[in-house]
């Protein structure tokens, strides 16, 4: 049977990405978008229908009433593949938590090279909420407790992990309740992939309150301590400038790309690349310098603090080496594509992999040691600047964006007030009164089964025209910044009036980028103070809030998806869904399905939902935020109401004549 092939224009919606694409094309080279038209998924197995976990099997269950060799019915064996997904993803997410807490402690007893204690203010704050002594103290002592506290969460056996205390008291206490707070990280993953070994948990919403837990010591667990740790040690993001897409490569520079998830190496390879050593080194290469860029989350984690572009998302990686510019990929953990060395042996990329959990046949190895960071930084670069002689031709496309990322929940809550009244007070205010509808948290992977963006950026174009405020992480937010999304004024005439009204008050652009993938758990203590701030109810589940992972593809994005859940809110998840079944067997192939939309909200009052159709994520995160409002006794959300004041204002009373005007301005004033 023939392959069905899509166009360009159906694959991505970045015209960068349709340049490179054409370009792998003609030179007759392979990429995940013509790999995921060649393989063609296996639909029991995306449907969750198919076990693996014995040697009796692998089980495929498709016919009604069929179970597996040891008698496992359908919905057991759907419980466990997800639960087994979020263990991995919360334990990818929490290792690297695990790692910052470490580089902590080795910058605290002063064994680092090249790392220093930047945000002093953060960690003092952060260890004064644990009960860390932090009066008459040297940074380092109060860094010393912290990173030993943190470490710590991983390996306990009992009790609680002390991060929980974050969220909002009531929410505390349904997770107590419900017995499903974390005892420890590593703990949690554990028991889930003992739970699932044959013969053990057999009882799919027991097996899924589990699931619960385990995602909940990744959000309020190990994901909270790589941020928190990040912050302090790279310092806390606030607005920048950046730019995004294939065309921050350049043509007479050394190009390195940063690509996976640690900030620990990227961060040193940005002070290294800075080095005048390193600056001569590249200029007798031939080169004017050596330029950095990032693609997935360490872009995004060096593109919050210090501007350094993003040269794309998951779905970039290839099509940056496609353009025959890049001396060096520099790559650590997650999301790193094998295809890469075998892609890069068509030119002269090389693919260096540093971590000691990662290495890829074929490519260069250069273990990453943070007791000789920086140097080892410096070696990278000077292979990366060794290799500019062997550059062929380049096909860097003229594409990218500016954009202003770098909104931590701190600058969120600096920006609303001012040093001297930072609050949440007013986006609460802005929420009750109707000016902003709710919020929209859009995050995620590329997916290349679904058109690269598109999903991302279309649904975040249309709840801006309702109003809807939009925080993005991830690779999400790398597809809105390709679109010019993340700009002040430029996004702002897509806006609906109320939220363009406050936009420009405060200055921000409509679509506010958070971070990487862990700092997700920015946006859970945004929630946790919007909470605190009052008005909008007493636990995040009553916020107009919706989260949203159009393109998702990760098994991380799934322990996201749960911990979200956990803490209140109704997650969206577009393509395909892993616990779907078979649509003519709703008899028993639907009862996980619905377990995680209308079980889990009746506990959680947050739910999960797999929803293809961009229309129908969009319509049903309108319906939740209106439902939520309502809950609240808001006013009806009324998108004529508002965008009356400021420039628009203005220019309506110009044309009332003059002495009608204060009845005009007076008169309909009052709320
Ligand atoms: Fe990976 Fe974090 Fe997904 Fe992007 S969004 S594809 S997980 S890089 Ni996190
Ligand atoms: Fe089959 Fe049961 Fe083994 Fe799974 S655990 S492979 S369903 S026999």
């Amino acid at each position: 049977m023939a392959k069905a092939r899509r166009t360009n224009e159906e694959r991505t919606s970045d015209p960068a990405a349709q340049q490179m694409l054409i370009r792998a094309d003609e030179l007759g080279l392979s990429t995940a978008f013509s790999r995921a038209e060649d393989m063609v998924p296996c639909n029991i197995g995306a449907a969750g229908m198919c076990c693996k976990i014995c040697g009796m099997g692998p089980c495929r269950l498709t016919k009604d009433g069929q179970t597996g060799v040891c008698g496992a019915t359908l919905d057991t064996i759907q419980a466990r593949n997800f639960i087994r997904s979020i263990a991995a993803g919360s334990a990818a997410h929490s290792d690297h938590g695990r790692d910052m807490a470490f580089t902590l402690k080795a910058v605290a007893n002063g064994e680092t090279e090249g790392y220093i204690l930047r945000d002093v203010a953060k960690l003092r704050t952060v260890a004064a909420r644990y009960g860390i002594k932090i009066e008459g103290r040297s940074p380092s002592e109060v860094a010393n407790d912290l990173a030993d506290l943190y470490i710590a969460q991983f390996g306990q056996q009992r009790g609680k992990i002390v991060v929980t205390k974050n969220a909002p008291p009531k929410r505390q206490k349904i997770w107590e309740d419900l017995d499903v707070v974390p005892r420890g990280v590593d703990r949690e993953v554990v028991e889930a992939l003992h739970r699932t070994h044959i013969g053990d948990d057999q009882e799919p919403t027991h097996i899924l309150k589990h699931a619960i837990r385990t995602a909940l010591a990744d959000g309020w667990g190990g994901s909270m301590i790589a941020t928190d740790v990040s912050d302090i040690l790279f310092g806390t993001p606030a607005p920048i400038l950046g730019q995004a897409n294939l065309g921050v490569l350049k043509d007479d520079m050394v190009n390195v790309v940063v690509h996976g998830h640690e900030p620990t190496l990227s961060q040193m390879v940005v002070a290294a690349s800075q080095d005048p050593e390193i600056i001569a080194y590249a200029q007798a290469a031939g080169a004017k310098g050596v330029n950095l860029s990032g693609i997935c989350c360490t872009a995004n984690e060096i593109l919050m603090r210090q501007g350094i572009p993003a040269a794309g998302n998951f779905l970039h990686q290839e099509l940056a080496i496609l353009t025959g510019s890049v001396e060096a990929m520099v790559v650590d953990v997650q999301c790193i594509m094998q295809a890469l060395v075998d892609l890069a042996s068509n030119f002269h990329t090389k693919i260096i992999t540093t971590s000691p959990k990662v290495q890829i046949k074929g490519a260069t190895h250069i273990e990453f040691d943070e007791h000789k960071a920086l140097t080892i930084a410096k070696q990278i670069l000077i292979v990366a600047i060794d290799n500019y002689k062997n550059r062929g031709k380049t096909h860097i496309p003229q594409v990218r964006e500016d954009l202003i990322p770098g909104f931590s929940h701190e600058y969120i809550n600096y920006m609303l007030g001012g040093s001297y009244r930072a609050s949440f007070r007013p986006l609460n205010d802005a929420i009750m009164s109707g000016r902003i509808r709710g919020v929209a948290a859009i995050v995620g992977c590329n997916n290349p089964r679904s058109k690269q963006d598109y999903m991302h950026t279309h649904v975040t174009q249309e709840l801006l025209k309702q109003d809807v405020l939009i925080v993005e992480t991830g690779c999400g937010a790398i597809a809105s910044a390709k679109l010019g999304l993340l700009l002040g004024e430029a996004g702002l005439d897509q806006v609906g009036p109320g939220l363009k009204e406050v936009c420009e008050t405060i200055g921000i652009p409509p679509v506010l980028h958070m971070g990487s993938c862990v700092d997700n758990t920015r946006i859970l203590t945004v929630l946790t103070q919007m909470v605190e701030e009052g008005g909008l109810g007493d636990d995040i589940d009553q916020i107009p809030a919706v989260g949203l992972a159009p393109e998702w593809m990760s098994e991380k994005a799934l322990s996201i998806g749960a911990y979200c859940v956990a803490s209140g809110a109704y997650v969206i998840f577009g393509g395909s869904s892993p616990i779907s079944g078979m649509p003519d067997r709703v008899s028993d192939s639907d009862i996980v399905l619905k377990y995680l939309s209308e079980g889990w909200e009746e506990l959680f009052g947050g739910k999960m939902e797999f929803i293809q159709d961009p229309e129908e994520m969009i319509r049903k995160t309108l319906e939740h935020i209106d439902k939520k409002r309502a809950a609240l006794g808001l006013p009806v959300y009324d998108a004529q109401r508002f965008g009356k004041s400021g420039d628009a204002r203005m220019l309506e009373l110009e044309k009332i004549p003059a002495m009608d005007r204060r009845q005009a301005v007076y008169g309909t004033a009052a709320d």
